[in-house]
């Protein structure tokens, strides 16, 4: 329901007067770019959804567009909710595009993260390395698209202060992940650089367990579960959409939570 008080009208339009001058264009630009009209957009409520190719283009335009209010509203300064320990979700739930058995056993030893794009020292990091730099311990909760979330602590490095140690370009768009299961991701470069998004190598203190990405994945309370890659091998910075794995069939890219 619309709230009507002269106070909240004042701060809708204030939130429209501070938003449209970066919308304004971007949509426009995005549609244009998708060979859409606006007009085209209208007809979508009363189209032949026989045309699946014309109806999946238009809402890909759509989401996209939405991936750019959606970064136009992150606030890097916005923190998402922390939980007292005692609220923590156990067992706690493991989600993958395959069960549990199937998850990659890494070795602690042989494992390397490689560090690729926009970045001037590409040397590989191994975990001892990544334990060395400072820690951020955080009790937070992770959210599936699927219908279900639960609360957990999980510690490692905050990724603003390793895409520093990487020289890595923070103008660039994205950062992309790759996994040892063949999972990928990527997100913006405001949400990498939100304190809280962190390469966790701990839960609940201890080393992460198999199934829940050991020995590193990404922890990033500000998206959504999908958002953060498990088991990464190999962290690049780029100006090149990278998509990932749900967002390439469909599910939405910026995915905020
Ligand atoms: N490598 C990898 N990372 C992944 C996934 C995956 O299949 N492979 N699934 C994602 C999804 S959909 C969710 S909800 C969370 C689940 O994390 P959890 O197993 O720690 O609960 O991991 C995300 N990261
Ligand atoms: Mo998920």
């Amino acid at each position: 329901m619309t709230d009507h008080t002269p106070e909240a009208r004042a701060e809708r339009r204030a939130l429209l007067e501070t938003l449209q001058p970066r919308l304004e264009g971007v949509g426009r630009r995005t549609l244009l770019r998708q060979g859409l009209s606006l007009g085209a957009l209208t007809m979508l409520s009363g189209c032949n959804l026989a045309d699946g190719d014309a109806v999946d283009r238009v809402l890909l335009a759509m989401s996209r567009f939405n991936d750019r209010v959606q970064a136009a509203l992150f606030s890097r300064t916005r923190l998402a909710p922390t939980y007292a320990a005692s609220r923590i979700t156990r067992p706690f739930p493991f989600n993958a595009f395959y069960p549990i058995d199937n998850a990659p056993d890494l070795d602690e030893d042989d494992w390397k993260l490689e560090v690729s794009g926009l970045v001037s020292d590409r040397t590989p990091w191994t975990v001892q390395r990544l334990r060395a730099l400072p820690q951020r311990s955080q009790i937070t909760r992770l959210i599936c698209v699927e219908g279900w979330s639960a609360i957990g602590q999980w510690s490692g490095v905050p990724f603003s202060r390793f895409l520093h140690e990487v020289g890595a370009d923070t103008t660039a768009r994205y950062v992309g992940f790759k996994c040892a299961d063949r999972y990928y991701s990527s997100i913006d470069m405001q949400s990498a650089l939100h304190p809280q998004t962190i390469m966790a190598l701990d839960f609940e203190n201890k080393p992460l367990p198999t199934g829940f990405g050991y020995p590193m994945r990404l922890r990033i309370p500000t998206k959504l579960g999908f958002k953060n890659p498990k088991f990464i091998a190999a962290v690049f910075v780029t100006n090149t959409y990278p998509g990932g794995y749900w967002e390439d069939q469909g599910y939405n890219w910026f995915s905020g939570s």
